[in-house]
């Protein structure tokens, strides 16, 4: 009897410990900030963050939160295109926690304008991410072509008929020019002009979703379209690095451009030289994410390719067919890099 007593009278006290600490626990993992997960208690990212908006410089899931998203991007989709499927975005999200994935269609160099079958690439990767519920950034990759006025008309219709068909979900983000380039192709004079015209297309299909709109110089002269932003709402600015060529100074614009109001989105970085090649910069790639971090700035890093070029995730010929299940022997110095950033293994502070 009297053992039974001290039996039943111990009981609440080892609970109620237990459940102190068990709430202690739980409390300070569910504020740890690295804890950005593709996919959380069986509950996929869009699931849980649903449609996106802009509040001042940022980015918020739909009850106004303030949401940090990763991801990877492809390459060239005339290239790579064979990673822009169900099976690869799956193994993203689910080996590598990957929220977000960025669908990068080429103009030039063997792109839409002489390959338009590659939009089916895009709408693979849009239906991709909306199974997965994870996010999808519609990439119009101007690169070669520097001036996004060059294939106005062809980004209207591409992106009047993708608002008009996948507007409606809320995993959607356009990019409508990656990278416009030359001293002569102005943020004032042919970005911005761009830019009212191909938001307004989308915004007569979709009144909602994010658009980010590339800078000047590669996307680096955010400060340029702080001076001079667009209006209307949801629009973000793409701010670009590659961490072994862009460093502080680029920061310090970044960092002007939000000040003065300007939100940001990292839509493609890469831990080498802007060149995609010349070794992996670990430390200043780390630098970096710091910084987004600290600012609460998106990102995707460039890309998944198995040409054999530093940047890519994968080694040179592996994974040839675009299958994902990927072991580490698959993967290059910056993919084990990105994956342990991605999956939290790595801490960024
Ligand atoms: C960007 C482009 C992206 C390019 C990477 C790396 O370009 F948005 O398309 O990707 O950065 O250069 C590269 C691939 C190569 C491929 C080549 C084809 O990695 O495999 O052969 O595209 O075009 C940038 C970014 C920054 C700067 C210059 C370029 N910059 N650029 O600051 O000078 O000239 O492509």
């Amino acid at each position: 009897m009297f053992i039974m007593k001290k039996y039943v009278r111990g009981i609440p006290a080892w609970i109620s410990l237990f459940f102190v600490f068990s709430v202690l626990f739980w409390s300070c993992s569910e504020r740890d900030p690295d804890s950005r997960l593709a996919v959380e208690n069986g509950v996929p990212v869009v699931d849980r963050y649903g449609q996106l908006q802009v509040n001042g410089t940022c980015l918020c899931d739909s009850a106004g939160n303030p949401v940090q998203l990763r991801g990877m991007s492809s390459h060239g989709l005339q290239w790579h295109g064979k990673y822009a499927n169900e099976k690869v975005l799956r193994w993203l999200r689910d080996d590598w926690n990957v929220q977000v994935w960025r669908s990068a269609l080429y103009l030039t160099q063997g792109g839409y304008i002489s390959h338009r079958a590659l939009k089916f690439k895009v709408v693979e990767s849009i239906e991709a991410a909306e199974k997965l519920g994870m996010y999808v950034i519609v990439d119009w990759h101007v690169l070669r072509d520097r001036d996004p006025r060059v294939y106005q008309d062809e980004a209207v219709e591409f992106f009047s008929e993708i608002a008009g068909k996948y507007g409606h979900l809320p995993n959607v983000i356009y990019e409508i020019c990656n990278e416009p380039n030359g001293t002569d192709v102005t943020w004032n004079e042919c970005i911005k002009p761009y830019a009212e015209v191909v938001t307004a297309a989308i915004r007569e299909k979709d009144p909602d979703n994010i658009i980010i709109v590339g800078t000047p110089t590669w996307s680096q002269d955010v400060d340029k379209a702080a001076e001079n932003p667009l209006s209307g709402s949801n629009i973000m600015y793409a701010l670009h690095f590659y961490a072994g060529s862009h460093g502080k100074a680029l920061q310090d614009k970044a960092v002007a451009a939000m000040e003065a109001g300007l939100p940001l989105f990292v839509t493609e970085w890469g831990t080498t030289r802007d060149t995609g090649d010349g070794g992996v910069f670990e430390k200043e790639t780390v630098r970096w994410l710091s910084f987004l971090k600290k600012h609460n700035i998106s990102w995707v890093n460039w890309s998944v390719n198995n040409k054999g070029e530093d940047s890519g995730i994968l080694k040179a010929y592996a994974d040839k067919t675009g299958e994902g299940g990927w072991t580490e022997s698959d993967l290059s110095p910056s993919g084990i890099l990105l994956r342990s950033i991605l999956v939290n293994e790595r801490k960024i502070k």
